[in-house]
Protein backbone atom coordinates (compact mmCIF):
# COMPACT_ATOMS: atom_id res chain seq x y z
CA UNK A 1 0.00 0.00 0.00
CA UNK A 2 1.28 3.55 -0.51
CA UNK A 3 1.53 6.43 2.05
CA UNK A 4 -1.00 8.42 2.05
CA UNK A 5 0.09 12.17 2.59
CA UNK A 6 -3.14 14.06 2.58
CA UNK A 7 -4.04 12.69 6.05
CA UNK A 8 -3.06 14.43 9.22
CA UNK A 9 -0.72 11.20 10.20
CA UNK A 10 0.67 9.39 6.88
CA UNK A 11 0.50 6.43 6.81
CA UNK A 12 0.44 2.78 4.67
CA UNK A 13 -1.52 1.30 7.28
CA UNK A 14 -5.17 2.35 6.02
CA UNK A 15 -5.54 4.65 8.89
CA UNK A 16 -8.85 6.09 7.35
CA UNK A 17 -10.47 2.76 8.27
CA UNK A 18 -9.85 2.76 11.82
CA UNK A 19 -11.63 5.85 13.04
CA UNK A 20 -10.61 5.16 17.16
CA UNK A 21 -7.34 4.29 16.20
CA UNK A 22 -6.54 7.14 14.10
CA UNK A 23 -8.56 9.22 16.84
CA UNK A 24 -6.12 7.65 19.75
CA UNK A 25 -2.95 8.71 17.54
CA UNK A 26 -4.21 12.04 16.43
CA UNK A 27 -5.00 12.25 20.25
CA UNK A 28 -1.22 11.61 21.03
CA UNK A 29 0.08 13.72 18.03
CA UNK A 30 -0.34 17.31 19.72
CA UNK A 31 1.84 15.59 22.81
CA UNK A 32 4.35 14.77 20.15
CA UNK A 33 5.10 17.98 18.71
CA UNK A 34 4.75 19.55 22.72
CA UNK A 35 7.69 17.29 23.44
CA UNK A 36 9.42 18.14 20.02
CA UNK A 37 9.53 21.78 20.41
CA UNK A 38 10.27 21.25 24.54
CA UNK A 39 13.25 18.61 23.56
CA UNK A 40 14.09 18.28 20.17
CA UNK A 41 17.39 20.30 18.73
CA UNK A 42 16.87 23.83 20.35
CA UNK A 43 16.52 26.62 18.60
CA UNK A 44 16.47 25.37 14.71
CA UNK A 45 12.75 25.24 14.24
CA UNK A 46 12.73 28.05 11.96
CA UNK A 47 15.64 26.98 9.58
CA UNK A 48 14.98 25.11 6.11
CA UNK A 49 16.86 22.06 6.59
CA UNK A 50 17.26 19.39 3.10
CA UNK A 51 15.77 16.63 4.47
CA UNK A 52 14.58 13.56 3.12
CA UNK A 53 11.36 12.44 3.63
CA UNK A 54 9.75 8.44 3.33
CA UNK A 55 7.47 8.59 0.46
CA UNK A 56 7.56 4.66 -0.29
CA UNK A 57 8.42 1.79 1.59
CA UNK A 58 10.03 0.55 -1.88
CA UNK A 59 13.99 -0.34 -2.07
CA UNK A 60 14.64 1.89 -4.60
CA UNK A 61 13.22 5.42 -4.54
CA UNK A 62 11.71 5.14 -1.28
CA UNK A 63 12.30 8.36 0.16
CA UNK A 64 11.99 12.49 -1.50
CA UNK A 65 14.71 15.51 -0.75
CA UNK A 66 13.48 18.71 0.10
CA UNK A 67 13.81 21.87 2.61
CA UNK A 68 11.71 21.62 5.66
CA UNK A 69 11.09 23.39 8.73
CA UNK A 70 11.70 20.22 11.60
CA UNK A 71 8.11 20.66 13.28
CA UNK A 72 6.46 20.37 9.60
CA UNK A 73 8.57 17.20 9.15
CA UNK A 74 6.06 14.41 7.96
CA UNK A 75 6.02 11.80 10.92
CA UNK A 76 4.24 8.99 9.79
CA UNK A 77 3.93 5.25 9.94
CA UNK A 78 5.30 3.06 7.29
CA UNK A 79 5.45 -0.77 7.26
CA UNK A 80 7.08 -2.91 4.93
CA UNK A 81 4.64 -5.23 2.73
CA UNK A 82 3.22 -8.03 3.92
CA UNK A 83 5.14 -11.14 3.12
CA UNK A 84 2.23 -13.60 1.78
CA UNK A 85 2.37 -16.99 3.18
CA UNK A 86 5.36 -15.66 6.29
CA UNK A 87 5.51 -17.91 8.84
CA UNK A 88 7.53 -18.39 12.28
CA UNK A 89 11.16 -18.73 11.27
CA UNK A 90 12.63 -19.80 14.28
CA UNK A 91 11.89 -21.17 17.83
CA UNK A 92 9.67 -23.28 19.29
CA UNK A 93 6.74 -22.26 17.16
CA UNK A 94 8.53 -22.56 13.91
CA UNK A 95 7.15 -23.19 11.01
CA UNK A 96 3.74 -21.96 11.96
CA UNK A 97 1.78 -18.77 10.43
CA UNK A 98 3.05 -15.54 11.60
CA UNK A 99 0.84 -13.76 13.83
CA UNK A 100 -1.40 -10.93 12.89
CA UNK A 101 -2.15 -9.75 16.90
CA UNK A 102 -0.76 -10.25 19.67
CA UNK A 103 -1.13 -13.55 21.42
CA UNK A 104 -2.36 -13.30 25.07
CA UNK A 105 0.44 -15.22 27.05
CA UNK A 106 3.24 -13.26 25.20
CA UNK A 107 1.62 -10.01 25.84
CA UNK A 108 3.60 -8.37 28.42
CA UNK A 109 7.12 -9.66 27.22
CA UNK A 110 6.07 -8.15 23.82
CA UNK A 111 5.15 -4.65 25.32
CA UNK A 112 8.13 -4.71 27.67
CA UNK A 113 10.36 -4.92 24.28
CA UNK A 114 8.67 -2.46 22.05
CA UNK A 115 8.68 -0.21 25.52
CA UNK A 116 12.49 -0.68 25.60
CA UNK A 117 12.82 -0.06 21.89
CA UNK A 118 10.61 2.89 21.48
CA UNK A 119 12.65 4.53 24.69
CA UNK A 120 15.40 4.43 23.13
CA UNK A 121 14.11 6.58 19.80
CA UNK A 122 12.96 10.25 21.75
CA UNK A 123 16.38 9.21 24.26
CA UNK A 124 18.82 9.87 21.49
CA UNK A 125 17.09 13.23 20.23
CA UNK A 126 17.56 13.82 23.90
CA UNK A 127 20.77 13.31 24.01
CA UNK A 128 21.28 15.31 20.78
CA UNK A 129 19.61 18.55 21.29
CA UNK A 130 21.62 21.15 22.32
CA UNK A 131 24.51 19.65 19.13
CA UNK A 132 23.72 22.28 16.34
CA UNK A 133 24.95 25.08 18.07
CA UNK A 134 28.67 23.47 17.76
CA UNK A 135 28.68 22.09 14.40
CA UNK A 136 31.12 21.99 12.32
CA UNK A 137 29.43 22.20 8.66
CA UNK A 138 26.24 22.47 7.89
CA UNK A 139 26.43 19.41 5.66
CA UNK A 140 26.97 18.02 9.50
CA UNK A 141 24.33 19.81 10.85
CA UNK A 142 21.60 18.64 8.22
CA UNK A 143 22.81 15.35 9.06
CA UNK A 144 22.31 15.60 13.05
CA UNK A 145 18.70 17.27 12.21
CA UNK A 146 18.07 14.21 9.34
CA UNK A 147 18.89 11.59 11.95
CA UNK A 148 17.22 13.36 14.66
CA UNK A 149 13.52 13.27 13.06
CA UNK A 150 14.16 9.84 11.75
CA UNK A 151 14.36 8.85 15.35
CA UNK A 152 11.28 11.07 15.76
CA UNK A 153 9.65 8.59 13.18
CA UNK A 154 10.92 5.37 14.70
CA UNK A 155 8.97 6.81 17.85
CA UNK A 156 5.97 7.15 16.07
CA UNK A 157 6.60 3.25 14.77
CA UNK A 158 6.58 2.01 18.25
CA UNK A 159 3.90 4.20 19.45
CA UNK A 160 1.80 3.11 16.18
CA UNK A 161 2.04 -0.80 17.74
CA UNK A 162 1.44 0.87 21.05
CA UNK A 163 -1.80 1.83 20.18
CA UNK A 164 -2.97 -0.53 18.13
CA UNK A 165 -2.52 -4.12 19.50
CA UNK A 166 -1.90 -3.27 23.03
CA UNK A 167 -5.06 -1.37 23.80
CA UNK A 168 -5.03 1.22 26.74
CA UNK A 169 -2.15 -0.03 28.51
CA UNK A 170 -0.21 0.62 25.19
CA UNK A 171 -1.92 4.04 25.14
CA UNK A 172 -0.38 4.74 28.76
CA UNK A 173 2.86 3.37 27.80
CA UNK A 174 3.12 5.79 24.83
CA UNK A 175 2.20 8.63 27.03
CA UNK A 176 5.17 7.31 29.25
CA UNK A 177 7.13 7.49 26.60
CA UNK A 178 7.38 10.95 25.94
CA UNK A 179 7.50 11.77 30.06
CA UNK A 180 10.47 10.13 30.68
CA UNK A 181 13.64 12.02 29.82
CA UNK A 182 17.52 11.35 29.12
CA UNK A 183 19.51 11.85 32.07
CA UNK A 184 16.54 13.15 34.52
CA UNK A 185 16.85 12.41 37.91
CA UNK A 186 13.50 11.15 38.54
CA UNK A 187 12.17 9.47 35.31
CA UNK A 188 15.88 8.82 33.43
CA UNK A 189 15.26 6.79 29.93
CA UNK A 190 15.55 2.82 30.71
CA UNK A 191 18.83 1.87 29.09
CA UNK A 192 22.02 3.44 30.47
CA UNK A 193 23.56 4.63 26.89
CA UNK A 194 20.44 6.46 26.72
CA UNK A 195 21.50 8.69 29.27
CA UNK A 196 24.92 9.56 29.05
CA UNK A 197 25.42 12.93 27.62
CA UNK A 198 26.13 13.70 24.19
CA UNK A 199 27.99 17.19 24.33
CA UNK A 200 29.86 16.86 21.28
CA UNK A 201 30.52 15.79 18.06
CA UNK A 202 33.14 13.21 18.77
CA UNK A 203 31.01 11.61 20.98
CA UNK A 204 28.18 11.82 18.72
CA UNK A 205 30.37 10.21 15.56
CA UNK A 206 30.86 7.24 18.18
CA UNK A 207 27.30 7.40 19.33
CA UNK A 208 26.25 6.96 15.69
CA UNK A 209 28.67 4.33 14.77
CA UNK A 210 28.49 2.23 18.19
CA UNK A 211 24.92 3.04 19.51
CA UNK A 212 22.91 3.29 15.91
CA UNK A 213 24.74 -0.40 15.57
CA UNK A 214 23.07 -1.92 18.36
CA UNK A 215 19.79 -0.50 16.90
CA UNK A 216 21.00 -2.20 13.67
CA UNK A 217 21.09 -5.43 15.61
CA UNK A 218 18.03 -5.38 17.90
CA UNK A 219 16.06 -4.05 14.71
CA UNK A 220 16.98 -7.08 12.75
CA UNK A 221 16.31 -9.63 15.35
CA UNK A 222 12.83 -7.97 15.76
CA UNK A 223 12.41 -8.26 11.87
CA UNK A 224 12.57 -11.95 12.07
CA UNK A 225 9.71 -11.76 14.75
CA UNK A 226 6.87 -13.97 14.89
CA UNK A 227 4.84 -10.68 15.72
CA UNK A 228 4.24 -9.70 12.22
CA UNK A 229 3.57 -6.18 12.58
CA UNK A 230 6.86 -5.50 14.20
CA UNK A 231 8.90 -7.27 12.25
CA UNK A 232 7.11 -5.04 9.17
CA UNK A 233 7.43 -2.01 11.23
CA UNK A 234 11.18 -3.06 11.89
CA UNK A 235 12.16 -3.61 8.42
CA UNK A 236 11.48 -0.37 7.18
CA UNK A 237 13.33 1.34 10.27
CA UNK A 238 16.73 -0.17 9.48
CA UNK A 239 16.39 1.55 5.87
CA UNK A 240 16.66 4.31 7.64
CA UNK A 241 18.98 3.27 10.11
CA UNK A 242 21.90 2.94 7.15
CA UNK A 243 22.18 6.93 7.12
CA UNK A 244 22.75 6.94 10.88
CA UNK A 245 25.84 4.59 10.92
CA UNK A 246 27.07 5.71 7.55
CA UNK A 247 27.32 9.08 9.77
CA UNK A 248 29.04 7.78 12.64
CA UNK A 249 31.45 5.82 10.12
CA UNK A 250 32.29 8.53 8.36
CA UNK A 251 32.25 11.20 10.55
CA UNK A 252 34.74 9.30 12.64
CA UNK A 253 36.77 8.75 9.58
CA UNK A 254 37.16 12.10 8.83
CA UNK A 255 38.21 12.76 12.11
CA UNK A 256 41.20 10.78 11.95
CA UNK A 257 42.15 12.15 8.07
CA UNK A 258 42.53 15.82 9.76
CA UNK A 259 44.75 14.19 12.27
CA UNK A 260 46.82 12.61 9.81
CA UNK A 261 46.84 15.41 7.70
CA UNK A 262 47.89 17.28 10.92
CA UNK A 263 50.50 15.37 11.83
CA UNK A 264 52.20 15.39 8.56
CA UNK A 265 52.14 19.15 9.26
CA UNK A 266 53.89 18.98 12.19
CA UNK A 267 55.62 16.54 11.58
CA UNK A 268 54.58 14.91 14.93
CA UNK A 269 52.62 12.49 16.84
CA UNK A 270 52.94 14.25 19.83
CA UNK A 271 49.33 14.85 21.39
CA UNK A 272 50.10 17.98 22.83
CA UNK A 273 51.48 19.57 19.41
CA UNK A 274 48.34 17.87 17.83
CA UNK A 275 45.98 19.39 20.21
CA UNK A 276 47.58 22.98 20.31
CA UNK A 277 46.90 22.95 16.47
CA UNK A 278 43.16 22.34 17.21
CA UNK A 279 42.71 18.46 15.99
CA UNK A 280 42.11 15.58 18.13
CA UNK A 281 45.07 13.49 18.35
CA UNK A 282 44.75 9.44 17.99
CA UNK A 283 45.02 8.41 22.01
CA UNK A 284 42.22 10.72 22.37
CA UNK A 285 39.70 9.08 19.72
CA UNK A 286 40.76 5.66 20.52
CA UNK A 287 39.04 6.83 24.50
CA UNK A 288 35.87 7.93 23.09
CA UNK A 289 35.63 4.78 21.07
CA UNK A 290 36.65 2.89 24.33
CA UNK A 291 33.66 4.87 26.05
CA UNK A 292 31.06 4.36 23.63
CA UNK A 293 31.70 0.93 22.41
CA UNK A 294 32.18 0.10 26.15
CA UNK A 295 28.66 1.52 26.97
CA UNK A 296 27.03 0.21 23.70
CA UNK A 297 27.77 -3.91 24.48
CA UNK A 298 25.80 -3.20 27.80
CA UNK A 299 22.86 -2.76 25.35
CA UNK A 300 22.67 -6.61 24.78
CA UNK A 301 21.76 -7.50 28.15
CA UNK A 302 23.39 -10.01 30.32
CA UNK A 303 25.50 -12.74 29.24
CA UNK A 304 23.41 -15.07 30.50
CA UNK A 305 19.37 -14.27 30.17
CA UNK A 306 15.91 -16.17 30.70
CA UNK A 307 14.64 -13.31 28.82
CA UNK A 308 16.49 -13.86 25.99
CA UNK A 309 15.66 -17.60 25.89
CA UNK A 310 12.22 -17.00 25.85
CA UNK A 311 12.08 -14.70 23.91
CA UNK A 312 13.69 -16.83 21.25
CA UNK A 313 11.76 -20.12 22.05
CA UNK A 314 8.32 -17.86 21.72
CA UNK A 315 9.38 -16.50 18.40
CA UNK A 316 9.43 -12.76 19.83
CA UNK A 317 13.02 -12.36 19.00
CA UNK A 318 15.11 -14.08 16.57
CA UNK A 319 18.87 -14.02 15.66
CA UNK A 320 20.02 -10.88 13.33
CA UNK A 321 19.47 -13.00 10.35
CA UNK A 322 17.97 -16.04 11.04
CA UNK A 323 18.29 -17.78 7.96
CA UNK A 324 21.99 -17.89 7.84
CA UNK A 325 21.80 -20.32 10.94
CA UNK A 326 21.06 -23.91 10.03
CA UNK A 327 19.57 -24.81 13.96
CA UNK A 328 16.37 -22.20 14.13
CA UNK A 329 15.17 -24.26 17.68
CA UNK A 330 18.57 -24.07 19.74
CA UNK A 331 17.22 -27.12 22.17
CA UNK A 332 19.73 -29.40 23.60
CA UNK A 333 22.74 -26.90 22.37
CA UNK A 334 25.14 -25.57 24.56
CA UNK A 335 27.80 -22.68 24.67
CA UNK A 336 31.31 -22.38 26.15
CA UNK A 337 31.08 -18.86 27.81
CA UNK A 338 34.06 -17.55 29.61
CA UNK A 339 32.72 -15.59 32.63
CA UNK A 340 34.57 -14.27 35.61
CA UNK A 341 34.27 -17.62 37.57
CA UNK A 342 35.85 -19.89 34.56
CA UNK A 343 35.05 -21.21 31.53
CA UNK A 344 31.03 -22.38 31.61
CA UNK A 345 28.90 -24.21 29.08
CA UNK A 346 25.28 -22.60 29.28
CA UNK A 347 22.31 -23.32 27.18
CA UNK A 348 22.66 -21.88 23.85
CA UNK A 349 18.91 -19.99 23.97
CA UNK A 350 20.57 -18.54 27.50
CA UNK A 351 23.46 -17.01 25.82
CA UNK A 352 21.91 -15.21 22.90
CA UNK A 353 22.59 -12.09 23.96
CA UNK A 354 26.11 -12.96 23.93
CA UNK A 355 25.90 -14.47 20.11
CA UNK A 356 24.40 -11.16 19.20
CA UNK A 357 27.15 -9.09 20.93
CA UNK A 358 29.44 -10.85 19.30
CA UNK A 359 28.58 -10.60 15.73
CA UNK A 360 27.96 -7.27 16.51
CA UNK A 361 31.18 -6.87 17.57
CA UNK A 362 32.37 -7.98 14.52
CA UNK A 363 30.71 -5.63 12.30
CA UNK A 364 32.00 -3.09 14.94
CA UNK A 365 35.47 -3.84 13.09
CA UNK A 366 34.57 -3.15 9.64
CA UNK A 367 35.22 0.82 10.11
CA UNK A 368 38.72 0.09 12.48
CA UNK A 369 39.72 -1.57 9.68
CA UNK A 370 39.04 1.55 7.14
CA UNK A 371 40.46 4.35 9.78
CA UNK A 372 43.51 2.03 10.63
CA UNK A 373 44.27 1.43 7.06
CA UNK A 374 44.74 5.17 6.77
CA UNK A 375 46.58 5.51 9.77
CA UNK A 376 49.09 2.83 7.91
CA UNK A 377 49.59 4.45 4.93
CA UNK A 378 49.71 7.67 6.56
CA UNK A 379 53.24 5.56 7.91
CA UNK A 380 52.32 5.45 11.31
CA UNK A 381 52.37 2.67 13.54
CA UNK A 382 49.42 3.31 16.07
CA UNK A 383 45.89 1.66 15.21
CA UNK A 384 42.69 2.10 16.87
CA UNK A 385 41.12 -0.98 18.76
CA UNK A 386 37.88 -2.28 19.90
CA UNK A 387 37.94 -3.28 24.00
CA UNK A 388 37.63 -6.84 25.66
CA UNK A 389 34.00 -7.06 26.04
CA UNK A 390 34.70 -6.92 29.76
CA UNK A 391 35.74 -3.62 30.19
CA UNK A 392 33.73 -1.23 31.93
CA UNK A 393 30.90 -3.37 32.35
CA UNK A 394 27.71 -2.32 34.55
CA UNK A 395 25.39 -5.07 33.08
CA UNK A 396 26.23 -8.97 33.15
CA UNK A 397 28.64 -11.29 34.36
CA UNK A 398 31.75 -8.73 34.35
CA UNK A 399 29.55 -6.18 35.79
CA UNK A 400 32.21 -3.89 37.96
CA UNK A 401 35.05 -5.71 37.80
CA UNK A 402 38.18 -3.67 37.22
CA UNK A 403 39.29 -5.57 33.54
CA UNK A 404 41.23 -3.16 31.58
CA UNK A 405 40.42 -2.68 27.24
CA UNK A 406 42.66 -5.39 26.48
CA UNK A 407 40.52 -7.95 28.75
CA UNK A 408 43.62 -8.06 31.56
CA UNK A 409 41.63 -8.35 35.36
CA UNK A 410 43.82 -5.77 37.66
CA UNK A 411 43.80 -5.14 40.97
CA UNK A 412 41.02 -2.39 42.15
CA UNK A 413 43.04 0.47 42.75
CA UNK A 414 45.50 0.06 39.97
CA UNK A 415 41.69 0.23 37.54
CA UNK A 416 40.65 2.90 39.43
CA UNK A 417 43.66 5.02 39.11
CA UNK A 418 44.20 4.51 35.30
CA UNK A 419 40.87 4.77 34.56
CA UNK A 420 41.46 7.61 32.38
CA UNK A 421 44.36 6.55 30.22
CA UNK A 422 41.50 4.85 28.89
CA UNK A 423 37.86 6.74 28.76
CA UNK A 424 37.91 10.47 28.23
CA UNK A 425 39.08 12.52 31.62
CA UNK A 426 37.37 15.88 32.61
CA UNK A 427 40.40 17.28 30.93
CA UNK A 428 40.11 15.39 28.02
CA UNK A 429 36.01 16.10 27.50
CA UNK A 430 36.92 20.15 27.99
CA UNK A 431 39.33 20.12 25.37
CA UNK A 432 37.00 18.32 23.38
CA UNK A 433 34.64 20.98 23.84
CA UNK A 434 36.91 23.42 23.26
CA UNK A 435 37.13 22.39 19.60
CA UNK A 436 33.56 22.55 18.89
CA UNK A 437 33.24 26.32 16.94
CA UNK A 438 30.21 26.55 15.25
CA UNK A 439 30.76 26.40 11.31
CA UNK A 440 27.56 27.17 8.92
CA UNK A 441 29.63 29.16 6.20
CA UNK A 442 28.30 26.34 3.13
CA UNK A 443 31.19 24.51 2.30
CA UNK A 444 33.30 25.58 5.25
CA UNK A 445 34.30 22.74 7.67
CA UNK A 446 35.69 22.93 11.78
CA UNK A 447 39.65 22.79 11.61
CA UNK A 448 39.51 19.04 13.37
CA UNK A 449 37.56 17.55 11.03
CA UNK A 450 37.99 16.96 6.86
CA UNK A 451 35.64 17.41 4.82
CA UNK A 452 33.39 14.19 3.58
CA UNK A 453 34.23 12.79 0.48
CA UNK A 454 30.94 14.18 -1.37
CA UNK A 455 28.07 16.20 -0.63
CA UNK A 456 24.41 14.93 -0.04
CA UNK A 457 22.37 12.97 -2.92
CA UNK A 458 24.60 14.48 -5.18
CA UNK A 459 24.63 17.63 -4.55
CA UNK A 460 28.06 19.94 -4.17
CA UNK A 461 29.55 20.19 -0.54
CA UNK A 462 28.71 24.07 -0.12
CA UNK A 463 25.18 23.73 -0.94
CA UNK A 464 23.41 25.27 1.83
CA UNK A 465 22.00 22.50 3.36
CA UNK A 466 20.61 24.14 6.50
CA UNK A 467 19.03 27.77 5.89
CA UNK A 468 18.95 29.61 9.29
CA UNK A 469 16.57 32.01 9.34
N1 LIG B 1 20.67 -0.63 30.73
O1 LIG B 1 18.25 -10.50 30.93
P1 LIG B 1 18.88 -9.18 30.74
C1 LIG B 1 18.36 1.82 19.17
C2 LIG B 1 17.81 -4.67 32.01
S1 LIG B 1 19.24 0.85 20.25
C3 LIG B 1 19.68 -0.73 31.65
O2 LIG B 1 20.29 -9.01 31.08
P2 LIG B 1 17.59 -9.00 28.27
C4 LIG B 1 18.83 3.18 18.94
C5 LIG B 1 16.76 -5.41 31.20
O3 LIG B 1 15.84 -4.48 30.58
C6 LIG B 1 18.32 -0.66 20.38
N2 LIG B 1 19.01 -1.87 31.87
O4 LIG B 1 18.70 -8.64 29.31
C7 LIG B 1 20.18 3.49 18.88
C8 LIG B 1 16.13 -6.28 32.24
O5 LIG B 1 15.21 -5.51 32.99
P3 LIG B 1 13.78 -6.14 33.41
C9 LIG B 1 17.24 -0.62 21.44
C10 LIG B 1 19.34 -2.95 31.15
O6 LIG B 1 16.25 -8.67 28.77
C11 LIG B 1 20.58 4.81 18.70
C12 LIG B 1 17.30 -6.62 33.16
O7 LIG B 1 18.30 -5.63 32.91
N3 LIG B 1 16.42 -1.78 21.35
O8 LIG B 1 17.41 1.38 18.63
O9 LIG B 1 17.86 -10.36 27.75
C13 LIG B 1 19.64 5.81 18.55
C14 LIG B 1 17.88 -7.99 32.89
O10 LIG B 1 18.03 -8.09 31.52
C15 LIG B 1 20.36 -2.93 30.19
C16 LIG B 1 16.40 -2.77 22.25
O11 LIG B 1 17.08 -2.74 23.24
C17 LIG B 1 21.04 -1.70 29.99
N4 LIG B 1 22.03 -1.55 29.10
O12 LIG B 1 18.02 -7.98 27.10
C18 LIG B 1 18.29 5.52 18.61
C19 LIG B 1 15.48 -3.92 21.96
N5 LIG B 1 20.48 -4.15 29.65
O13 LIG B 1 13.04 -6.39 32.13
C20 LIG B 1 17.88 4.20 18.79
C21 LIG B 1 14.50 -4.21 23.05
C22 LIG B 1 19.58 -4.93 30.26
O14 LIG B 1 14.11 -7.37 34.17
N6 LIG B 1 15.14 -4.64 24.26
N7 LIG B 1 18.89 -4.21 31.15
O15 LIG B 1 13.18 -5.01 34.21
C23 LIG B 1 15.60 -5.90 24.44
O16 LIG B 1 15.57 -6.70 23.55
C24 LIG B 1 16.13 -6.27 25.78
O17 LIG B 1 15.36 -5.59 26.72
C25 LIG B 1 17.63 -5.96 26.00
C26 LIG B 1 18.05 -6.61 27.30
C27 LIG B 1 18.42 -6.48 24.83
C28 LIG B 1 17.86 -4.46 26.16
Amino acid sequence: MSINYAEKIPNNVDLANDRTLQRALEHWQPHFLEWWHEMGPSDFEKADVYLRTATSVDAQGWASYGAVKMPDYRWGIFLADQTPGRTIGFGDRMGEPVWQQVPGEHRSTLRRLIVTQGDTEPASVEQQRLLGHLCPSLYDLRNLFQINVEEGRHLWAMVYLLHAYFGRDGREEAEELLARHSGDADKPRILTTFNEPISDWLSLYCFTYFTDRDGKYQLKSFAESAFDPLSRTCRFMLTEEAHHMFVGETGIGRVVKRTLEVMKELGSDDPVKIRAHGAVDLPLLQKYLNFWCSSSLDLFGSEISSNAATSFASGLKGRPDESQYQDHVLRDVVLKLDTPEGAQDVPMLNALNEVMRESYLKDCEIGLKRWNRAIERAGHDFRLTLPSSRFRRAIGSWVGLPVDPTGKLLPKQEYERRLHEWIPSNDDRAFVRSLMQKVTEPGKMAAWIAPPDRGINNLPLDYEYVHLA
